[in-house]
């Protein structure tokens, strides 16, 4: 990953593209598309079936490769299908500041392409968010096999990338649930991560959230950040967000709060939203974060959202050392890390990180000791 400052947006309102890859990301962004059009999106894949029945705007890749097909699952079709039409997807990156990726990880298309197009990206100068699924266990080893190679081939040139595993997003009530509805699911996540993200950088935010902070928490998130997303609406929403924020399975039901290292919290609500439910959901989260926590919040006011209340979270389990400092660039609520002693107690649980904890006498045996009885471990 490079060094990049900030890109200058100037006045300009920054620019996002979201880019579906795979057919379960070109479907999945076509679902975003038909609920708000007015989104820069474009959906990629090889399989013209896909593509003829999203109906909205793509690119088909790899014409001469797979004849019109998918990549049947081979990663190397996938790679050469995008290599083949990469001047198409460095058109669609001029001056975009921001790319959100959206794919499932799993089959050929999607993970032979994102690692390719995640390189053009930041060799065009955009900030890379990678929001991929990664396969049930039912798939078999080697769709698992074939999503963790693409994400290390993603790690080495995406900002960040927020992994969302098919398996978490079930419980065993879910069991019966239509296929589709379970797929539904995850675009669903994604969906509402990605308009939040686009509300807080339009000039619909209120408060604190911008371009910067963004760029801030997805280069210094070392690699991987998390994400989740709640809604609630009527009298007790600001109950209802925080709830389920702290209860959240993507954040390993609130856990993941306790280890942050940094985290962005954006809020919309309607012209009804109050500065109370604000600092409701704001200081439930606040009591579960660590001191020394990166930190920054905004609130985006949509009329659409009267009566209701929204929250994202995207928290980062790591932290690298700061690239731009905070102070200079005048951003309100951040806390920084202190310097004087080694980063070592926001470590997270790394690929573990999905696992449930060994508990033992209400702690947590998989978190180190030195960080359980915080001892601070000098440089
Ligand atoms: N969220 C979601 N995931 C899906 C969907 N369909 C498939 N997946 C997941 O995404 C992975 C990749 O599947 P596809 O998107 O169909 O694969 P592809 O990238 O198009 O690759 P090829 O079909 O081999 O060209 C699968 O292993 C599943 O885990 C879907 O509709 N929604
Ligand atoms: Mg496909």
């Amino acid at each position: 990953m490079s060094d990049q400052a900030i890109p200058e947006a100037g006045n300009r309102v920054p620019r996002m593209l979201v880019m579906g890859v795979g057919s379960s990301g070109a479907r999945a962004v076509a679902g975003m598309l038909s609920l708000n059009p007015e989104m820069n999106a474009v959906s990629i894949d090889t399989d013209t079936k896909v593509l003829e029945a999203i109906n909205s705007n793509s690119i088909h890749i790899g014409i001469t490769v797979t004849r019109g097909n998918s990549a049947g699952g081979d990663v190397e079709l996938g790679r050469q299908s995008i290599e083949k039409d990469s001047i198409n997807i460095r058109n669609q990156l001029r001056q975009i500041d921001l790319l959100v990726l959206v794919t499932g990880l799993g089959g050929g298309t999607g993970s032979g392409a994102v690692p390719v197009i995640t390189r053009i990206a930041r060799e065009a100068g955009a900030l890379v968010l990678a929001l991929v699924t990664m396969p049930f266990k039912f798939e078999g080893p080697k769709a698992a096999r074939i999503a963790e190679d693409a994400l290390k081939r993603i790690r080495s040139h995406a900002d960040a990338i927020v992994r969302i595993p098919n398996e978490r997003l079930f419980c065993r009530e879910d069991a019966d649930l239509p296929v589709e509805q379970v797929f539904a699911r995850s675009h669903q996540i994604m969906l509402d991560g990605i308009f939040a993200l686009s509300r807080m950088l339009s000039r619909n935010g209120i408060c604190g959230l911008d371009f910067a902070c963004i760029h801030t928490m997805l280069r210094n998130c070392d690699g991987f950040c998390h994400y989740a997303g709640a809604d609630g609406s009527g009298e007790q929403r600001a109950d209802t967000v925080a709830e389920s924020i702290m209860t959240h399975r993507l954040l390993n039901k609130g856990r993941m709060l306790e280890n942050a290292a940094g985290i962005i919290v954006g809020l919309t609500g309607g012209r009804d939203l109050k500065l109370c439910e604000i600092e409701a959901v704001m200081n439930r989260i606040q009591e579960k974060l660590p001191d020394e926590v990166w930190m920054n919040f905004g609130v985006a006011v949509d009329p659409a959202f009267e009566g209701r209340l929204s929250a994202m979270v995207l928290v980062a389990e790591q932290w690298k050392e700061p690239l731009v400092d905070d102070q200079q660039m005048g951003l309100p609520y951040s806390r920084k890390t202190g310097q004087g002693e080694l980063l070592l107690e926001v470590t997270g649980k790394g690929e573990f990180s999905y696992t449930d904890p060994t508990v033992y006498n209400n702690e947590d045996l998989d978190v180190p000791t030195y960080i359980r009885r915080d001892i601070k471990l000098p440089r």
